[in-house]
């Protein structure tokens, strides 16, 4: 992204909610960072480092910003970075980060949501709570890591200006009032971002068929809002990181909530076709079996 061109991008997202860009890394910086989430992307998460977490249709990687230093070179694009403190007033920290790869589905169906909130985990109950900030104003970077055809992200042109009056998170029920403001960031190639005003009403749109798509999301929120997710970061990348990377980073903060989203067990025995209750019979046949053998 070239520099004279920030306040240009800031008018877009002021006045529609959002840019589009398609020059903010190399294609060359993309392929490596590809190389690097391969693998964890093609396991689940059990009982060890790698891998993903599986939560509905989408696979989550575990531990984001740990794979590669290409990871936190995007995040912490020093052009990004001056478009985000400008838009948002404030010095901005990543909030919310994370990679995923999302698979078309005929059951699981994203809400259209804002993300002007604070979310925290809460460990007793097992569930993240929400709490609506109308005066929270800043950006969430999409960045496509494969080509997308559908499954696109959708934003609701203009409704940042608005939607923080209702202080509500999900709109499914206003769909037909602002149905002809959509737009769909499908048909696009690698690397395309989207930066948008995250009171913006959006959602990944829902898609049945065809090839699965793999993004990367960074929620960036002004200095007064909580800091978020928990930053886990690989020792071999942090020795030499810019002051601006550990600001961003947040070194030194407290985390308030937990690393979204927290995977459910069943949820993954479900992707990998393991039947929970037969397995649990079969543990149990061989624990009885073992037990008589040992009485005699
Ligand atoms: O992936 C997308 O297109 C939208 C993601 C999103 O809105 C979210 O994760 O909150």
């Amino acid at each position: 992204m070239q520099i004279e061109k920030i306040s240009e991008h800031l008018k877009s997202i002021e006045t529609r909610g959002f840019v589009e860009l398609g020059d903010v890394v190399s294609d060359e910086l993309i392929k490596r960072l590809d190389q690097s989430i391969e693998m964890p992307l093609s396991v689940p998460t059990i009982n060890g480092r790698k891998g993903y977490v599986q939560s509905g249709n989408t696979r989550f990687l575990f531990l984001t910003l740990s794979w590669a230093r290409e990871i936190i070179e995007v995040y912490t694009n020093p052009m990004i970075i001056e478009l985000m403190d400008r838009y948002a007033e404030s010095p901005v920290h990543l909030s919310n980060y994370r990679i995923y790869r999302t698979f078309p589905s005929k059951i699981t169906k994203m809400q259209w949501h804002v993300d002007n909130k604070i979310d925290t985990y809460n460990s007793e109950k097992n569930k993240f709570e929400i709490q609506m900030v109308k005066k929270d104003k800043g950006i969430i970077m999409i960045m496509y890591l494969s080509d997308v055809e559908d499954g696109g992200l959708q934003i609701v042109e203009g409704s940042h200006k608005w939607s923080f009056e209702y202080e509500k998170e999900t709109w499914d029920d206003a769909e037909r009032d602002f149905q002809d403001k959509i737009v769909t960031f499908n048909n696009r190639g690698r690397g395309t971002a989207i930066l948008y005003d995250y009171r913006c009403i959006h959602r990944a749109k829902p898609y049945e068929g065809g090839q699965v798509r793999t993004s990367l999301f960074g929620q960036y929120s002004p200095s007064w809002m909580p800091m978020g997710e928990p930053i886990l970061l690989n020792t071999r990348d942090i020795s030499d990181l810019s002051d601006l990377q550990k600001r961003v980073l947040r070194f030194g903060c407290l985390p308030s909530s937990e690393n979204w989203p927290i995977g459910n067990p069943e949820e993954i025995f479900d992707t990998l076709g393991i039947n929970v209750i037969s397995t649990l019979k079969f543990n149990l046949v061989s624990q009885v079996r073992n037990l008589l053998r040992k009485s005699f």
